[in-house]
């Protein structure tokens, strides 16, 4: 199925159109201190170990597709945003009644995708610059020619070069961080 089909038939707020690209890795980047913190416990797989094919992203279909936007919504919908003290932010995937800031949403996002059959070097942190010059973490995953933002701001998926942000860093598939 094209791209554009996939993304009418799931009414995704910005369409992978012919000139859709995956988001470049640039140089290595100093992994945030959150991340390093959340891998000392994190009971999920933090380091991919490139066994999977299942949803990669020259694999990724429909399938795939629809998945990744019904537990971007779930998440969104299932949790409260809740800022959290610079210097004083835990990463951690949320529990059932838990509310937590930007990374929270991503990495439960990221935790529940993990459960659902994704590779997770298919599951990327990215951090970028809000208009109002925060931080923001976003997961990201490739599919379908493009690279998707799983943004707590935004209730669907969106390509990740129409979001209001500017992106900064991002984890490459083998789970380091790089430079955007
Ligand atoms: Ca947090």
């Amino acid at each position: 199925m094209r791209p554009w089909f996939l993304c009418a038939a799931l009414l995704l707020a910005s369409c992978a159109l012919d000139d859709a690209r995956p988001m470049p890795d640039g140089m290595k980047w100093f992994p945030p201190t959150g991340w390093v913190q959340y891998t000392q416990t994190a009971s999920e797989t933090v380091r991919p170990d490139g066994a999977a094919s299942y949803c990669s992203p020259e694999e990724a279909d429909s399938t795939c597709l629809s998945l990744l936007d019904a537990i971007n919504r779930q998440v969104n919908r299932s949790h409260k945003y809740v800022p959290e003290i610079a210097g004083r932010d835990e990463w951690r995937v949320m529990g059932e009644g838990d509310h937590g800031d930007c990374e929270d949403f991503a990495l439960t996002k990221r935790a529940r995708l993990l459960e659902a059959g994704w590779p997770a070097d298919n599951l990327r942190l990215g951090i970028c610059r809000t208009p109002g010059g925060e931080h923001h973490g976003v997961l990201t995953a490739d599919a379908a020619g493009t690279t998707w933002a799983l943004d707590v701001r935004s209730r669907r998926l969106e390509r990740w070069d129409h979001v209001d942000c500017e992106w900064t860093g991002r984890q490459a598939p083998d789970g380091s961080w790089r430079k955007i």
